[in-house]
């Protein structure tokens, strides 16, 4: 089968909820995947960051097949024992008393939503039905009825209605709006620490700690979806580090399993997560063996090999030589860590259509930026090599 027979099928046979590149990727390997004519690409997405130890890293795949010969679900009427492990290496990695799995970042999100809603009526004393969450403009948390009905994208909620009630939204680095929107009824504020499919956002500095100060002075609990900023993207195990604040819930997922798996968690401390009783909340797959012996793993590549470091380090290189490019239609390189959007003044797709016959893959954001998020064990030569073509495309 050819290119053409596959995009052909997908189109034929499936939901068309999607506008990929025609690319059509049989394997892949570090930062590099090979399309079924066994072209090779840079991939400069990283699957949204989670790929982050690179595609198909080996010792991931190790402990995966590893698992997947002895035990791989067990649902959680039973034990098995690889959580308690993934539990224990959490904690002592981040330092957050407990950890509650799931599979999407979605479904961590909601769980988060559940947690602090409960926190809100069983701790802060919230009358019943009450609870609030205060979220951002341009916000992305993924796809569910509920946080769609936080959304501020039209196009994430025309048509999907009725919405779930009980989110208030200020803009993006607005600390004087947050304190504002704030009530006795306020649970919990929701933040990406830099918003990703809004074009890549880094919030002036001093508002993530302006926010959490807020958020402690009012009892509200302060949420960081780190999905996608997580994990070593930004050149921090976490971007709130960036601003020595500790939020009260961390929402992960993504790299966590180095993009072998789905898997999400939230990281909590046992006041808050302790409101979940036995029974309250739960999922078939969440906490399976298979999942933490993954995610074990891919946590362990992150810090043996120093990929966070790598991500400070190579981020601001690339950075700083994408910052070398002059052309008229480009209007601005912002980025933290190996993270790093590249608005155009005009539409960012044509420029990702060009980088791909280059022979580098990438994905526009919000019309006008073009993301570059390789795997965080890109080399200062593939960089290199990356910023010819990228210089080449952009100065036309
Ligand atoms: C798609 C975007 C990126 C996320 C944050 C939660 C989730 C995501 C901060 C939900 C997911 C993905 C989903 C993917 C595209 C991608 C994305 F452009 F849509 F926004 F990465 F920038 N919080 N982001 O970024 O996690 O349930 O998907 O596991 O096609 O929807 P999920």
């Amino acid at each position: 089968m050819q290119t053409e027979d596959f995009i052909r099928l997908e189109d034929e046979y499936g939901a068309h909820n999607y506008h990929p590149l025609d690319v059509v990727i049989e394997r892949a390997e570090g930062v590099w995947v090979y399309d079924v004519d066994g072209k090779k690409y840079l991939d400069c997405l990283a699957a949204y960051s989670a790929v982050n130890q690179g595609h198909c890293h080996p010792k991931i795949m190790q402990a995966m097949l590893d698992q997947a010969r002895k035990v791989t679900l067990t649902s959680r009427a039973f034990r098995n024992d690889q959580l308690p492990l993934l539990y224990k290496e959490l904690h002592d990695l981040t330092g957050f008393e407990v950890a509650l799995p799931m599979n999407s970042g979605a479904e961590a999100v909601e769980t988060a939503v559940k947690a602090a809603r409960k926190w809100g009526y069983t701790v802060k004393g919230i009358p019943d039905g009450q609870a609030d969450i205060i979220a951002c403009s341009n916000n992305f948390h993924g796809r569910t009825i509920t946080i769609v009905s936080f959304s501020t994208d039209a196009q994430y909620r025309d048509g999907f209605g009725p919405f779930t009630p009980g989110f208030t939204i200020i803009p993006y680095g607005d600390t004087k709006a947050l304190i504002e929107a704030i009530t006795p009824n306020t649970c919990a504020f929701l933040v990406e620490p830099i918003q990703g499919e809004a074009g890549i956002v880094i919030p002036r500095a001093g508002f993530l700690r302006e926010a959490w100060d807020a958020c402690r002075r009012n009892n509200v609990l302060f949420l960081a979806d780190e999905i996608q900023s997580g994990l070593g993207r930004t050149g921090k195990l976490f971007t709130y580090m960036h601003e020595g604040i500790k939020p009260d819930m961390v929402i992960i997922g993504k790299a966590l399993s180095g993009g072998f798996y789905p898997v999400s968690a939230v990281l909590s401390s046992k006041e808050v997560l302790g409101v979940f009783k036995p029974g309250d909340h739960g999922s078939t797959f969440g906490g399976n063996p298979l999942a933490c012996a993954i995610a074990r793993a891919s946590l362990r590549a992150l810090v043996d090999e120093k990929m966070v470091e790598r991500s400070a380090e190579l981020g601001l290189y690339f950075l700083g030589r994408l910052q070398e490019i002059k052309s008229p239609c480009l209007k601005q390189v912002r980025g933290l860590g190996l993270w790093i959007g590249v608005e155009m003044t005009g539409a960012a797709r044509p420029y990702c259509e060009r980088l791909k016959e280059e022979g580098i893959l990438c994905k526009e954001t919000h019309e006008h930026v073009i993301r570059f998020a390789p795997p965080l064990v890109i080399t200062k030569d593939e960089i290199d090599w990356a910023v010819e073509r990228i210089k080449k495309v952009i100065e036309g």
